[in-house]
C-alpha cells in the first residue's frame, strides 16, 4: 500500500478532491502553509493500493494548474538576500507537489 501526499493550490483543491472521490478514493484534506510564500495551500492524503498510484497522480495532475505569483522579496526567507528588500519577484507555483510513501501497516478498527 502507498500513501500519497499532494500539496495543491487552494483554488484547485475542490476539483481535485471531487474527482478523487468520484473515482472511489478516500481523501483527507489538511490546511497547510507553504514555507516560501507563507501562503495557504492544501495537503491531500490518499491511502491506496500500489497499482492505483499512477491513476491518483494522473487525476491530481489533470486538475492542478500552475500559476505565476508576484511576491515582495522582503516576505520571503534569506535565500533571496541577494535581492533588495521590497523588490517584486515572480515564482511559479504548482501544479501540485506530490510525495508517495510506502505504508508499513494499514488498519481500520
Ligand atoms: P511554498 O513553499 O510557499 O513555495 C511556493 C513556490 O515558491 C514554489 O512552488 C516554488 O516555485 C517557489 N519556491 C519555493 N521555495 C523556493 C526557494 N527556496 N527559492 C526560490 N523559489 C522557491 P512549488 O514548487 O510548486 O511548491 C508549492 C508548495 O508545495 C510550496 O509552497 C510548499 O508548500 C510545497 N512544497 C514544494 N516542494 C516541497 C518539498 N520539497 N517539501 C515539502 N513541501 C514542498
Amino acid at each position: 500500500m502507498k500513501l500519497v501526499f499532494a500539496i495543491v493550490h487552494d483554488e484547485d483543491e475542490t476539483e481535485v478532491m471531487r474527482t478523487l472521490n468520484e473515482e472511489g478514493f478516500s481523501v483527507t484534506k489538511l490546511s497547510s502553509t507553504g514555507g516560501f510564500l507563507r501562503a495557504g495551500n492544501t495537503t491531500l492524503i490518499v491511502g491506496i493500493p500500489n497499482e492505483k498510484v499512477e491513476k491518483v497522480i494522473d487525476i491530481i495532475k489533470s486538475k492542478s494548474k500552475s500559476r505565476k505569483k508576484l511576491v515582495n522579496s522582503s516576505i520571503t526567507p534569506a535565500v533571496n538576500s541577494a535581492i533588495a528588500p521590497g523588490y517584486p519577484i515572480e515564482v511559479t507555483v504548482g501544479g501540485a507537489t506530490i510525495f508517495v510513501m510506502d505504508v508499513e501497516k494499514f488498519e481500520k478498527v
